[in-house]
């Protein structure tokens, strides 16, 4: 690590500031050039900290940056993790206060519930599939506290990945007989069709991103627990949204998912 215990204190307080009041940021490696991966994630787990102990609830975790779409839409070339508070869970079909928002993009992607831990090292997509309950679809709302998404990727993984607000569709599947490489994936933005896409688009199969988010907890002594919501990553790029739009997500015999911005 480069940074001081003072330091990674006072970015996670200025970000999660950022994130609480709305308001964006120039990237933080502007400041500190010489961060490194290890300041990027304690940074990340300061925030997780400031809210467990306001009595925020963990429900889950993210993998983000995990299609080459969305690589190449930010111009990075590796994926990155990120923890989901129970306060970033938005009802399916409900409105979403715009307002409280920076420049939100929302991110068709396909949602794991656990029924068992997963820990790495050495988690492979089987050992994802056999530890899931269900599969279902998922709306991310990102939301980059960093001005115009301008980052790179230790500012993002301090950002906790730009995570926001998620929303979790209504039918829960089984994985069971299911290809989740060959599942068809549109949003429509305002009843028009914004991106499409099929499973395949995350790292080759989307069990390999939470078996990568499984490893990487691992590697920091930490586990995937049991009942946790995984968002796989982004099928698609990430569709901008603003006041006044609605989205739907529709995955594949997955069902679908809406969300109105309000
Ligand atoms: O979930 C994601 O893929 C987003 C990761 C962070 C980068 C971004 O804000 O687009
Ligand atoms: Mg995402």
């Amino acid at each position: 690590m480069s940074l001081s215990p003072d330091t990674v204190a006072r970015l996670a307080e200025h970000l999660e500031t950022c994130e609480l009041e709305a308001r964006d940021t120039p990237k933080i490696t502007d400041e500190h050039p010489d961060m490194d991966w290890a300041d990027a994630y304690a940074i990340q787990d300061a925030i997780r900290a400031r809210k467990t102990a306001r009595g925020a609830r963990i429900v889950g975790y993210k993998a983000g940056l995990t299609s080459h779409a969305k690589m190449r839409q930010m111009g990075v070339d590796s994926p990155v993790f990120g923890f989901l508070v129970d306060a970033f869970d938005v009802a399916d079909g409900s409105g979403l206060d715009t307002g409280r928002l920076i420049h939100p993009k929302v991110e068709p992607e396909i949602a794991f519930v656990l029924k068992r831990p997963l820990a790495g090292p050495g988690c492979h997509a089987a050992a994802v599939l056999a530890a899931t309950d269900f599969v279902t679809t998922g709306i991310e709302v990102i939301d980059s506290r960093y001005r115009d998404f301008k980052f790179d990727l230790k500012s993002v993984i301090a950002d906790n990945t730009s995570a926001s607000r998620f929303v979790i569709g209504a039918r829960a599947v089984r994985v069971d007989g299911l290809d989740l490489r060959t599942l068809g994936v549109v949003l429509e933005k305002n009843g028009r069709v914004a991106a499409l896409g099929a499973g395949a688009a995350v790292l080759g199969h989307p069990a390999a991103a939470v078996a990568a988010l499984a490893n990487h907890l691992g590697a920091r002594g930490e586990s995937i627990p049991a009942g946790s919501v995984v968002l796989s990553g982004g099928v698609t790029e990430a569709v901008a949204v603003a006041k006044g739009d609605h989205v739907r997500l529709t995955v594949q015999h997955l069902g679908s998912a809406s969300l109105r911005f309000e």
